[in-house]
C-alpha cells in the first residue's frame, strides 16, 4: 500500500511539473494595441519546474482576425514574425528579479497588416525530462492592431 501512495504521488508530481513546464505569453496583455509598422515585445515566460527540460524552438506569428474568427494557433500560425531558439533566463534588472524565466523579443508589425484583432499565435517545441518527450505546445493571445 505504501508504495502504492508513493507512485501515485510521484505520478501527482510529474503530472504538475509538466502543467508548470507549459511556457506561456508574459506580454502583450490580451487586447494590447499595436500599430501596424511598429515594434513591440512579446515575453515567452517559462515557468521553472522540478523536471529538466531541453528547448529546441520557438516561432512567434501573427494572423489577423478581424474579419474570419481566430482560427487557434494549432490550425493556423499566419505571418511568422519569429522562428528560432528559445533562451529563458531570470532577469537581474532590479526589482523584477521575481520574473520567471523568460525572453523578450522584439517583433515588429507589418506595415501593411490589416487592422483589427490579430492572434498571437505562439508554438514551442521542447524536450521532457530524462525520458525526453517531444513536446510541441500551442498558445495565443489577441492583439489589436492600429
Ligand atoms: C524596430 O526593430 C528593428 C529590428 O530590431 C530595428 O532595426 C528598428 O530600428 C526598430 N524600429 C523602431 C522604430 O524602434
Ligand atoms: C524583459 O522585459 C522586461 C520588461 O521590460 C524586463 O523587466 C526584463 O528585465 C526583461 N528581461 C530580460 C531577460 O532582459
Ligand atoms: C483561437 C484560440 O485558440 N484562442 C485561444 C487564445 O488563448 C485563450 C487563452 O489565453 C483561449 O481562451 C482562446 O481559446
Amino acid at each position: 500500500m505504501r508504495l502504492f501512495y508513493a507512485q501515485y504521488s510521484l505520478l501527482a508530481i510529474a503530472i504538475t511539473s509538466v502543467i508548470a513546464q507549459s511556457a506561456n505569453i508574459g506580454a502583450p496583455e490580451d487586447m494590447s494595441q499595436v500599430a501596424a509598422g511598429s515594434n513591440f515585445t512579446v515575453t515567452i515566460d517559462r515557468p521553472d519546474s522540478l523536471t529538466g527540460s531541453t528547448e529546441v524552438a520557438l516561432v512567434i506569428a501573427l494572423l489577423s482576425c478581424a474579419s474570419n474568427p481566430c482560427p487557434g494557433p494549432s490550425e493556423e500560425l499566419g505571418t511568422v514574425l519569429y522562428n528560432g531558439p528559445f533562451d529563458p533566463e531570470f532577469t537581474t534588472e532590479p526589482g523584477t528579479t521575481s520574473l520567471p524565466p523568460h525572453e523578450n523579443f522584439t517583433l515588429t508589425v507589418p506595415s501593411a497588416f490589416s487592422k483589427g484583432n490579430a492572434q498571437l499565435g505562439v508554438a514551442h517545441f521542447y524536450l521532457l525530462g530524462a525520458s525526453v518527450a517531444p513536446i510541441l505546445e500551442t498558445f495565443n493571445t489577441t492583439i489589436v492592431i492600429t
